[in-house]
């Protein structure tokens, strides 16, 4: 009897364990009781009910739903949803169609004397507002004051999927594709619903949902009925879907024998197969397009202008209410520096897009470098939409083993001046429209999201999620401030692990950098998978495609010549935007070597050399990683323990993958610098053929 009970114990203990036990696959929208006694009667004083407005829509339901569950969940008791609920002290949610102040999605929060209220210009517009209720009792705010106007900046808020028709994704990190294409559409995994509640959560209002080196077979019949269905689950949660397509989808699958924009036949198939998408999904939101670039088929295929592409497939798109982004993420060959080459081949097409084109610019010239300067496209196209496309999954950024919270970088370039119309022509105004007076706005993020548990990998990864659908929304805010909402909605609210956490958040962007790329360095990683070191790479199918181009290392020194001297790629900037970085002696150190070729002996601000200062940034970059170490440890006993130890170890391998970064830079460079280590520096421990090799097991060579 005795060893019965005492089983039972046991199992009761771990099983208790197991719920609490937190998996990561709620991601922000934890709903879990707020510990402080006070803050919940406060609050379940303003929130006895929800009260829904007359005729109710998906939309509405689904934003009563959701405050419901987090209400319930927050507060401790059962919140009634319905046309009467609870009498006084109910949160009414309200449709004002006329109030354009808030625009077409935005929403106000105030305590009138009859109670919380929730007003969106649209049902969308409410539904943002349900999350941004839940938000302010997430992260600990008092009801009494409550008053907040909001509406989004930008127009189109999109996550771009890498994924591919057979479930993997592209440069993705965190297990197979959500989208489950064989088992759609009599299956609709339930996760979609969340992957939908995440987005709407953060304002993300659209998704495409395969990678831009798209597969003909989603514009089939077969397919759009899958996308349908994937549609159907992300309409009441205010997004749209897009797809990625095949340039050469008319010869692929149409069995025409030509894709040229300017064949009637061609324009035929593509206006015939929009019709088709628009009566199987009436809300399509458009197409996204990579053409002639990376051996993807295109217009100049056909002696056509990028122009002539997307505006065939404008034309195509006709009446309906869609959009075609046609990215700017092209390079050719044995033209000159890469840096220039997309510009190159649009600045002239300026002028020329249909109205319903925008083209997608990533927030640098080269490909998600862990920094790069802004694009020089913007500012360079004003009669032409832009969307800025960063992103999320970290393909140069230490997949999602390496901890590194994007807001700064996404916020740096937004932020980012290109001085096209006079001082403050920031990246971000060229984006929402304003600059330039457009009608039409976008932003994109290539996600990190996968099929893992935890939805990103690396547990911190939904914090780049997060960030991106925050700052898509409004880009004024502070990453800092995202940084500290994520936390407190995912992780904790106790004071002292929050600060431990988020200064971890904000300094491991800059880190990581001064551990892999410091001064400007960029593009010296490992071949094809794109992952640690390989400074060395001199050969590949081409030269852009090695490290050598980038980094330019030899007896005199390091860095690309982007100046007049060398390739210009600083004449495509406006001249105030070139003035900051023209100049090696005044360049922010954390540019110069994107644009200067600079001797090792070269003394720099901080009175080191440039050598010096090198190493020095390898190294502090390199025992940062143990500060972050050690703080995330301060954490512990504020975070999940599943979570904690998940981090405690992505950061070991950091820790030993940061000192491999660092070894095999110093190693490398110091061949061209022929100096040692500054006094003080602890010298590597191995050599750079131990390293290579080590490379080379990573490449699977
Ligand atoms: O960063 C590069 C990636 C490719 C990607 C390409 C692009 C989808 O290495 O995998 O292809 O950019 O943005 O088109």
């Amino acid at each position: 009897m005795f060893l019965r009970l005492l089983l039972c114990a046991c199992l009761l203990l771990t099983s208790r364990a197991e719920v609490r036990a937190d998996d990561g696959y709620r991601l922000w929208l934890k709903y879990d009781q707020l510990p402080e006694a006070g803050l919940r009667k406060a609050w379940q004083a303003h929130a006895k009910g929800i009260l829904l407005p007359e005729p109710t829509t998906p939309t509405l339901q689904a934003a009563a739903s959701e405050l419901q569950l987090g209400l319930q969940g927050l507060l401790g008791r059962p919140v009634p949803k319905g046309a009467a609920p609870g009498g006084r002290g109910s949160i009414r949610l309200r449709v004002a169609s006329a109030e354009a102040a808030l625009g077409r999605e935005g929403y106000r929060l105030t305590m009138t004397g009859g109670g919380l209220e929730i007003t969106g210009a649209t049902d969308a517009g409410v539904l943002y507002g349900c999350f941004a209720l839940l938000r302010q009792v997430q992260t600990g705010q008092r009801p009494e004051a409550l008053n907040l106007t909001s509406q989004p900046r930008i127009q189109h808020r999109l996550l771009n999927h890498w994924d591919n028709p057979n479930g993997t994704v592209e440069r993705g990190y965190a297990g197979s594709s959500i989208w489950k294409w064989l088992e759609l559409p009599e299956r609709v995994d339930p996760r979609y619903q969340d992957y939908a509640r995440a987005n709407a959560s953060v304002g993300i209002n659209g998704v495409v949902l395969n990678n831009v080196n798209a597969s003909a077979r989603y514009l089939t019949p077969e397919y759009l009925r899958k996308v349908a269905a994937v549609a159907n689950v992300l309409r009441p949660y205010g997004q749209r879907v897009y797809l990625s397509v095949l340039w050469a989808a008319p010869k692929v699958i149409g069995g025409l024998k030509t894709s040229d924009p300017l064949d009637p036949q061609v324009q035929a198939w593509w206006a015939a197969r929009t019709n088709e998408i628009y009566q199987t999904i009436p809300d399509f939101g458009g197409f996204l397009v990579k053409a002639n670039s990376e051996g993807e088929p295109g217009p100049q295929d056909y002696g056509r202008t990028h122009a002539d592409g997307a505006n065939m497939l404008a034309r195509a798109l006709g009446p309906h209410d869609g959009i075609v982004m046609w990215r700017a993420f092209v390079y050719q060959a044995g033209s000159g520096d890469r840096f220039k080459q997309a510009y190159e081949d649009f600045k002239p097409l300026d002028g020329q897009f249909a109205p319903k084109v925008l083209v997608q610019v990533k927030n640098g010239p080269i490909d998600f470098q862990a920094r790069e300067p802004f694009h020089p496209l913007f500012g360079a196209m004003p009669r032409t939409p832009l969307v800025l496309e960063v992103q999320l999954t970290q393909e140069y950024l230490g997949f999602a083993t390496h901890l590194v919270y994007l807001g700064p970088l996404i916020k740096e370039c937004l932020e980012a001046d290109t001085y096209a119309q006079g001082p403050g022509s920031t990246v971000a105004k060229v984006v929402d429209g304003t600059l330039e007076k457009h009608a039409i706005s976008g932003i994109a993020g290539v996600a990190n999201i996968g099929a893992d548990r935890n939805w990103t990998g690396h547990p911190v990864g939904q914090a780049n999620w997060y960030a991106f659908g925050r700052l898509a929304w409004d880009h004024t805010l502070d990453p800092a401030d995202l940084a500290r909402e994520w936390t407190r909605m995912t992780l904790t609210r106790e004071p002292a692990a929050e600060a431990a956490i988020t200064s971890v958040l904000n300094q491991s962007r800059s880190i990581y950098v001064r551990y892999t790329t410091p001064l400007g360095l960029h593009h010296i990683m490992g071949q094809t998978l794109h992952y640690g070191p390989e400074p060395w790479l001199a050969s590949s199918a081409r030269p852009d495609w090695t490290a050598v181009y980038y980094h330019k290392a030899d007896a005199a020194g390091l860095g690309f010549d982007r100046t007049a001297t060398g390739s210009d790629a600083l004449a495509l900037y406006a001249p105030e935007a070139r003035a900051r970085w023209a100049d090696p002696a005044t360049c922010p150190l954390d540019y110069l070597l994107w644009f200067h070729h600079v001797s090792w002996n070269q003394p720099l601000r901080t009175g080191r050399t440039l050598w010096q200062e090198l190493t020095t940034r390898y190294y502090s970059g390199t025992d940062s990683v143990q500060w972050m170490q050690q703080q995330w440890a301060r954490a512990a006993p504020a975070v999940d323990a599943e979570t904690h130890a998940d981090v405690t170890a992505r950061l070991r391998v950091q820790q030993r993958e940061a000192q491999w970064w660092r070894d095999a830079c110093m190693l490398y460079f110091q061949q061209f610098a022929r100096q040692p280590l500054p006094p003080g520096l602890p010298p590597p421990t191995r050599t750079l053929a131990d390293i290579k090799e080590q490379v080379d097991i990573y490449q699977l060579r």
